[in-house]
């Protein structure tokens, strides 16, 4: 029995505006690769960790234009809900988004945080079990998100749609460290999210992993590196294994994305780190918030929206304060 995973694929019908390609064609070729090694490894079912869609409301047209990619595998699509796929990010608006409707079609299957689906055939028995993004991730016991019990499988597998990390790359952020959550009992725990992703991660028998978004939506300069890429768990074997397949129709990053830009933001957002940080204790700002400081200073000096929330999360980063990424 094999799975093939893939999260974050954002798809919507126009580009965002770090993009020099057309988002919607590329996105739509990941999809259809995605689809054919469905077919070709002969999976299960195809699990999606979240952020399907970019927004809970993308026109039917463009709906129907991604999902039948997906769906020409003729291979069942199971997905949790990404905090992209709802409205406000919450979790009880699924029956007005477009994930919502496209379940109630009976395209695609959501699982939801009580669902214990099995899978089986003669040689071996598979748990999946999925937490979606909720207003209380990362903020909440962590066990009750990250951590589920295996009952009746030889394999469980859990997706969690929420800011599990592995590092202490962003101090300042609301997250949950793996060191929390490793007594939970899934063989495989996926997590998507954060769109970077995690060096794979592997506690007494448990792996803890994040590919990495399959959207490529900021011109960040860590979107130059990394490769994108799908899962496939192949159960078939006697054993497990664990085989990330990078996709091939995707466009090496710089023709996808202005390294120019990048580093001309990755300066701006620096330099508006480093006024922030020296103007904050000054009487002006005493009484305000970290948000206003950014936008006054930010706006004044004419920096986008994306550059004032990079910095934004950087200064809570090199404060140690708490701050919510989406
Ligand atoms: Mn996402």
């Amino acid at each position: 029995m094999r799975f093939l995973y893939l999260t974050d694929t954002h798809c919507r019908g126009n580009s965002p505006t770090n993009r020099i390609d057309n988002y919607v064609s590329s996105l739509m070729l990941k999809l259809k690769e995605v689809a054919c090694l469905a077919q070709e490894w002969e999976v299960t079912a195809i699990l999606h960790g979240g952020d399907l869609w970019d927004l809970p409301n993308p026109s039917m047209s463009v709906a129907e234009s991604y999902l039948s990619q997906l769906e020409a595998a003729g291979i069942p699509i199971y997905v949790i809900a990404g905090n992209h796929d709802l409205y406000r990010q919450d979790l009880s608006s699924i029956p007005y988004t477009m994930l919502g409707l496209q379940a109630a079609q009976g395209r695609l299957r959501i699982i939801n945080s009580r669902d214990r689906l099995y899978f089986q055939n003669r040689n071996v028995r598979v748990q999946i079990t999925g937490q979606p993004y909720h207003l209380e991730i990362d903020r909440r016991d962590p066990g009750l998100d990250y951590c589920v019990t295996k009952r009746d499988c030889d394999y469980a597998i859990h997706l969690v749609h929420g800011n599990l990390m592995a590092g202490c790359d962003f101090p300042g952020s609301i997250h949950t460290h793996l060191s929390q959550v490793n007594k939970t009992e899934a063989d495989l725990t996926l997590v998507g999210h954060m769109h970077f992703g995690f060096p794979d991660y592997y506690y007494e028998g448990k792996w803890f992993i994040n590919i990495g978004a399959l959207a490529r939506l900021t011109n960040h300069l860590e979107e130059f590196n990394r490769t994108l890429q799908v899962l496939l768990i192949d159960l078939s074997l006697g054993h497990t294994e664990l085989r990330k397949l990078p996709l091939k129709s995707v466009l090496p990053a710089n023709q996808v994305l202005d390294r120019n830009k990048a580093e001309y933001t990755a300066r701006q957002v620096q330099c508006l780190i480093k006024s922030v940080l020296e103007a904050r204790n000054e009487e002006e700002f005493i009484n305000s918030q970290l948000k206003e400081v950014v936008d006054f200073i930010g706006i004044q000096e004419g920096m986008s929206r994306e550059i004032r929330q990079e910095a934004l999360r950087s200064v809570h980063a090199k404060l140690g304060t708490g701050q919510r990424d989406s």
